[in-house]
């Protein structure tokens, strides 16, 4: 498959992870958000506005899901191996059932039916979409005929991708990734041992140069045609981690939309080449500043969470266990379109809520602060607002606050504190560690136990903001932390990894 595959770096690190096609503008209106409605063309708003993915703003309010309708590959990658299975596993390339096309979009129809904030379906592998063609767009048809306001995304290697660009737009299939690791086969040698291509094995460099010249090909296709072309790459220490900023400039010259850079999930026991030649997962400063740099050149995901191929729901969520084979078998199906549009227009309503308290917040940011900046760590249902106790959080989105708006920077996945009746509290020096460089968590609500220790490790807890908008919520604790500056209450300390402050708190009650 292409590259929803390999990854994840443990909860104590930041969580690691156009030419935009003429679509992206240059202001920036909403609380400082760059996925704003504003930022783009209508044609490309109106694509992107509920792909979860193509839009860091839609997953907080948009599901998607993956059908494993394709087993084979055509490469070999040394970070995959599709044989590891376990259903605990968030790693791209991990299935537990493959599906003919019949039964994924018979379970198409009964997601959609139980989650209708389900927008998009997309096919990730197991193995490449492309090298399993027929199935592939076998499914995509059936699909786009039972529920055509569902959006089509597909993820290929690249190999097979010229040969396939008609058909992608004849299905109206808008999204499309291509997973590039290298525009060098020098160093694509070292990641590739093999691709098979016009009934024969390649290899070395040669192999290479065949997949790079098939991926740049079919990007501009693609991008020609008003396809959006997302970009994955996976980060490599020591293979290709400095290269990426040369694929950034080239895909970005070849009309990407936006470019996802993961970072190499590596251990030895998924049997992975590289994991077992020890190569190491970078480390998420390490990726954060590989993605700043190439922020400038294009739009990054910082967003994407390296999901499993048969993945279902939420990013960051997955529910594959409630829709198996075997349940999908025996489950009423009543699919009803009119439920996913009334989702819609109640999604609607409320980014325009969201993004006008932003706005406001940000008004009420006092200048002379533009050099501040902190990061504030937030947990969320789902549904855009601060809505989840901190026990119950799987996951918490970071956002840097300053005087140009609230930016997401990311997400750190964290174990559950609260196990149902009792809090597990071995895991909350994991917690500490994964938001260390956070000056406040904002969540629903915080219990006395982790309120004491967070204030501790000079993180502030604050569950004053309950259930207002993320980013309303952002600016407006940054808005009181800059009171607390200026009234001379406290000093504004930067913190890092190795920084834990003590003391210094402010309340954004
Ligand atoms: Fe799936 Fe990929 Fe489409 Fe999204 S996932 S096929 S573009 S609908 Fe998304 Fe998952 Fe990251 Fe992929 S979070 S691994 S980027
Ligand atoms: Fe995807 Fe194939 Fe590479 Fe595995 S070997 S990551 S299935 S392209």
């Amino acid at each position: 498959m292409q590259t929803h595959k390999t990854f994840i770096l443990q909860p104590a690190s930041p969580t690691p992870a156009s030419g935009c096609a003429g679509g992206l503008r240059s202001s920036c209106a909403s609380g400082g958000s760059d996925n704003a409605q504003e930022n783009f063309s209508p044609e490309i708003w109106d694509k992107i506005k509920n792909h979860p993915c193509y839009n860091e703003g839609a997953h907080q309010h948009f599901a998607r899901m993956h059908v494993a309708v394709a087993p084979a590959c055509n490469i070999q990658c040394n970070y995959c191996n599709r044989k590891f299975d376990c259903s605990n596993e968030s790693r791209p390339g991990v299935v537990s059932e493959k599906l003919t096309p019949e039964q994924a979009a018979k379970k198409v129809l009964a997601v959609a039916s139980k989650i209708p904030q389900m927008s998009v379906v997309g096919i990730a592998g197991p193995g490449d979409a492309l090298a399993n063609g027929d199935k592939t767009f076998d499914t995509f048809e059936m699909i786009a005929a039972a529920a055509p306001h569902i959006k089509l995304c597909l993820s290929t290697n690249g190999l097979l991708l010229p040969e396939h660009v008609d058909r992608i737009q004849a299905l109206n299939i808008e999204h499309v990734t291509i997973t590039i690791n290298m525009v060098d086969p020098e160093i694509g040698q070292h990641i590739y041992p093999w691709i098979f291509y016009k009934n024969r094995r390649w290899t070395g460099i040669e192999a290479s140069r065949i997949l790079h010249e098939q991926q740049m090909k079919g990007l501009e296709m693609l991008a020609a045609r008003g396809v959006l072309c997302k970009v994955n790459s996976v980060m490599i220490p020591g293979i290709n981690d400095e290269h990426l900023v040369e694929v950034n400039k080239a895909v970005k010259a070849r009309g990407a939309f936006i470019h996802n850079i993961m970072p190499l999930i590596s251990a030895p026991e998924h049997g992975t080449v590289f994991g077992l030649q020890g190569i190491p997962s970078p480390s998420a400063q390490a990726l954060k500043n590989l993605q700043d740099q190439c922020e400038g050149n294009m739009k990054v995901m910082r967003h994407c969470r390296q999901c499993r191929a048969d993945a279902v729901g939420m990013l960051g969520e997955d529910r594959n266990a409630e829709f198996t084979q075997e349940k999908v078998d025996t489950m009423e199906i009543s699919y009803d379109a009119s439920v996913h549009l009334d989702y819609l227009k109640r999604v609607e309503a409320r980014r325009q809520g969201s993004a006008a308290q932003a706005l406001s917040a940000l008004s009420e940011i006092t200048s002379g602060n533009e050099d501040i900046s902190i990061l504030v760590a937030v947990t969320s249902k789902g549904d855009g607002k601060i809505s989840q106790h901190f026990g119950h959080a799987k996951e918490f989105q970071i956002f840097e606050a300053s005087a140009k708006g609230a930016k997401f920077i990311g997400h750190r996945r964290v174990d559950l504190y609260c196990q149902g009746g009792y809090d597990n509290e071995e895991v909350l020096p994991n917690i500490l560690r994964a938001l260390n460089d956070c000056h406040a968590v904002l969540a629903a609500k915080i219990g006395a136990c982790p309120q004491h220790e967070l204030k501790a490790s000079g993180i502030d807890p604050v569950d004053s903001l309950a259930f207002e908008y993320i980013e309303a919520g952002v600016l407006g604790y940054f808005k009181t932390y800059l009171a607390k500056i200026a009234s001379g209450e406290i000093a504004h300390t930067p913190r890092g990894d190795a920084q834990i402050r003590q003391g210094a708190f402010v309340s954004a009650a």
